[in-house]
């Protein structure tokens, strides 16, 4: 069932048309062939470091060396938003409960979000990156790509242009942020986790190759923990181990997705950094360890998901730009749907009537059940303070 697969530096370099005109097909994407430059760009992905925590250190110094939290309150089932690395040490982190995290951590300090100074703090950070271009993508508050492959400043050097971002971050906002750097979004994102805290790590196009071939499979993008553990079942634990598929396994195994795989464990992501993905939309889902397998379970697993979406919106403050709502669905064939409408209001009973419309396009087994409202981006930009991401939970 598995043929042979090409390395990824002779595979950039030459084999583009091959792997881009299987069939006489485009398999990266079916429409465009891609643009070379695609293949040749400076990505920075900037992240900061225990963002919300951070922020509160900053502002009273004597937190600074004590395990600390953000979060809701143990008493009223909140959750932990974020946390420094000292109370990381005790096994905590986001989303998980207060109370949990207390129980691990008796001293902890937990402090309520105050989001109005952690959007100042986004704000001053964008206004540091659209220094050096205008292909800022924000992905949340404290996350960007940027596409330097242009810029003039430090003789083009993206490796340098990300030290003097990181250092200007700690001088004009007295935060700390670690910074990935390679030729895509991908490999920019799980860079920027290497040297973290306060750290860069940079893959050169000619490590690109070595860099994702030791990369676990859960470390692809679209790759929940569902997905891995099937990969895993299936014999790829790395993506070196992947590219031993052909094209043909990959989609009889995920579908479309597949596709997407046989790019990615190469370390191929031509996707751009868009600026114009803020603010759009926001959302969450879930992969279900075992299918929902008919309508009423999905109705079941609906009132958990909006439960989610509507504590999302309130922190992104979206509720009063709602202009669409919508349901997004996985079938266990991979297959994927979104059924969706117009509104202005977080209807539950419109929820239910998308769920229903989209089960019903397949009829199927679903593995993955979303929810989400699109926001009215004119209305969002007006608003300064709405700090909407098209991010999910
Ligand atoms: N956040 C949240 N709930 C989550 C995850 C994150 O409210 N489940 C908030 C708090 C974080 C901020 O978003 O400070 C940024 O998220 P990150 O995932 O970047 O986490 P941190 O910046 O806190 O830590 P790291 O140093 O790992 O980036
Ligand atoms: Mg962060």
């Amino acid at each position: 069932m598995r043929s042979a697969a090409p390395g990824c530096s002779s595979f950039l370099q030459q084999a583009l048309p091959r792997l881009g005109r299987i069939a006489g097909r485009n398999v990266l994407n079916p429409r465009v062939t891609p643009d070379p430059h695609l293949l040749e760009r400076k990505i920075i992905h900037c992240d900061c470091d225990c963002f919300y925590a951070a922020v509160e250190m900053r502002d009273d110094p004597t937190l600074v060396g004590k395990p600390l939290a953000v979060g809701g309150r143990a008493d009223q089932r909140g959750v932990v938003a974020t946390c420094n690395y000292e109370a990381r040490r005790f096994g905590i982190h986001s989303a998980m409960s207060t109370a949990q995290a207390i129980k691990r951590c008796p001293q902890l300090i937990v402090l309520p979000p105050a989001m109005d100074k952690y959007r100042i703090a986004s704000g001053q950070i964008l206004a540091i990156y659209r220094d050096y271009t205008d292909l800022v993508e924000p992905l949340s508050l404290d996350e960007a790509y940027l596409d330097v492959t242009g810029a003039l400043q430090c003789n083009g050097s993206a490796t340098l242009i990300a030290q003097e971002i990181r250092q200007r971050i700690k001088e004009s906002v007295g935060i700390t942020a670690s910074a990935g750097i390679a030729p895509n979004k991908f490999i920019a994102k799980i860079a920027s986790d290497w040297n973290k805290p306060d750290g860069q790590f940079v893959v050169r196009p000619q490590d690109v190759d070595a860099f994702v071939a030791a990369l676990p499979v859960d470390k692809l993008y679209g790759v929940g923990r569902v997905t891995a553990a099937k990969l895993r079942r299936l014999g790829a634990e790395t993506c070196g181990d992947l590219r031993a598929w052909s094209l043909l396994d990959l989609q009889q195994h995920f579908g479309k997705f597949g596709t997407r795989l046989q790019s990615l464990c190469r370390g191929i992501d031509l996707r751009e950094v868009s600026p114009s993905r803020e603010r759009k939309s926001v959302s969450v889902e879930e992969t279900y360890v075992t299918d929902l397998p008919d309508l009423p379970a999905c109705r079941q697993a609906l009132p958990e998901l909006l439960q989610r979406l509507q504590a999302r919106i309130a922190r992104a403050r979206a509720g009063d730009n709602i202009n669409k709502l919508f349901v997004k669905i996985r079938f266990d064939d991979f297959q994927r749907t979104t059924a969706e409408c117009s509104g202005t209001m977080l209807d539950e009973a419109v929820f239910y009537r998308l769920l229903e419309t989209g089960f019903q396009r397949r009829g199927r087994p679903v593995r993955l059940l979303g929810a989400g409202i699109g926001v009215d981006e004119a209305r969002a930009q007006q608003d300064p303070q709405s700090g909407l991401f098209d991010q999910q939970l």
